[in-house]
């Protein structure tokens, strides 16, 4: 890769690392603010500023205004800000790609000035008319760098291969690369990485928080905001203290809260999760809410709920959806985030960024705005 950018961070400074906010620019304020964020923070933004969420575009002017007004605001090009590359490139299957896709930049800025792609429309056609219009934004896009090299961290979207020197990661495998924490790399660093849903990683539990491997100087970071219907946006937080950094996190994301009203035992049987991309199950024990069975690729046994499972066309039966086979204990007075409460017996809830089920009927409204009930499955 040609492009990187050398960091300098002090040794007393607290380093805050935000990857994937894909337009989703509400989420991203109300990250900010939860981490106090101010002046003094290094701020990374690793890669996916655009694309999935509706309002890539205030996400991209957004990052722009914070990083001409603070000098301590770092930006890497993850694999769907590179868009406006097939864009200048006049690459013809991007015109495709704009009729297919519901929350795209390009079509944002095309809506903006008002343009409908008709049948006769060239890429050309769209490149001459955003360039006219966005060119700060496109311009800034193009230039951002592929890895940030501080001393002890390389940022970079989504992974490095294992290289005698890792700078001669092939670009494009750099920002695009499948789980990377099944693989090495040769670094010396710490290497944190966005794009891969941390909760792919998980099988015995269904977790969005950050994953730290300090064996392989990994860490991933992304909560699966959008990508995840069950998904967060997370912060990474790094506290340079006394030479021996801290790693916390903090996440935001839109599900509404609630207060636990009595405590739940979590049954120990029930734990594990189903994740992308191990769906098919064969069903060995039906239960009034939950059914033991096999998850094909893994051979694990689950309990699945059983409003999350169905029988395909082949005779298969497959998962809904990622879900959690766990149930999780909580205690009165814990705030969690209710995520599905249209199943029989039980709830779906997220606790500290970990996914569970709880017995219904414990949880009070917490904030008054959201009232109305939540499925996952209507979604
Ligand atoms: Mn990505």
């Amino acid at each position: 890769m040609d492009k990187i950018k050398k960091l300098f961070i002090p040794e007393n400074a607290r380093v805050i690392v935000i990857s994937d906010i894909h337009g989703e620019l509400e989420l991203f304020k109300q990250l900010l603010d939860k981490v106090d964020f101010d002046s003094g923070d290094y701020l990374i933004i690793n890669g996916d500023l655009c694309e999935k969420g509706s309002n890539s575009d205030g996400v991209v002017r957004f990052v722009m205004e914070l990083e001409a007004q603070y000098p301590n605001v770092h930006v890497t090009e993850g694999n769907c800000d590179t868009l406006v590359e097939d864009l200048v490139e006049e690459n013809p299957e991007l015109l495709r790609y704009l009729q297919t896709r519901q929350h795209s930049i390009l079509n944002e800025w095309l809506d903006k000035i008002g343009f409908v792609i008709g049948e006769d429309t060239s890429v050309g056609e769209i490149k001459e008319r955003l360039t006219c219009h966005f060119s700060k934004e496109i311009n800034w896009l193009l230039q951002l760098p592929t890895a940030i090299e501080a001393d002890d961290y390389i940022f970079v979207h989504a992974g490095l291969e294992d290289r005698v020197d890792w700078k001669e990661t092939e670009r494009l495998k750099a920002i695009t690369f499948r789980s990377f924490l099944h693989h090495t790399h040769n670094a010396g660093e710490h290497v944190i990485v966005g794009h891969w849903p941390v909760v792919n990683y998980s099988s015995d539990i269904s977790s969005h928080k950050p994953i730290i491997d300090e064996g392989k100087k990994m860490i991933a970071i992304d909560g699966g905001n959008i990508i995840k219907k069950t998904g967060q946006l997370n912060a990474l937080i790094i506290d340079r203290l006394n030479k021996k950094d801290s790693i916390a996190y903090t996440y935001t994301d839109s599900f509404p809260q609630f207060e636990v009203l009595e405590d739940f035992h979590a049954d120990a049987q029930l734990t594990g999760a189903i994740s992308y991309p191990s769906y098919e199950l064969v069903p060995i024990k039906a239960g009034q809410h939950f059914t033991l069975c096999e998850q094909v690729e893994t051979i694990n046994k689950l309990y699945v709920k059983n409003e999350y499972f169905y029988q395909g066309e082949d005779g298969s039966t497959y998962a809904k959806n990622d879900v959690s086979c766990a149930q999780i204990s909580v205690e009165k007075g814990d705030i969690v985030s209710l995520i599905d409460d249209n199943c029989s017996g039980y709830d779906l809830i997220k606790k500290n960024g970990v996914i569970g089920w709880i017995g219904k009927g414990i949880l009070a409204s917490h904030d008054s705005s959201h009232k109305k009930s939540n499925s996952l499955l209507n979604k």
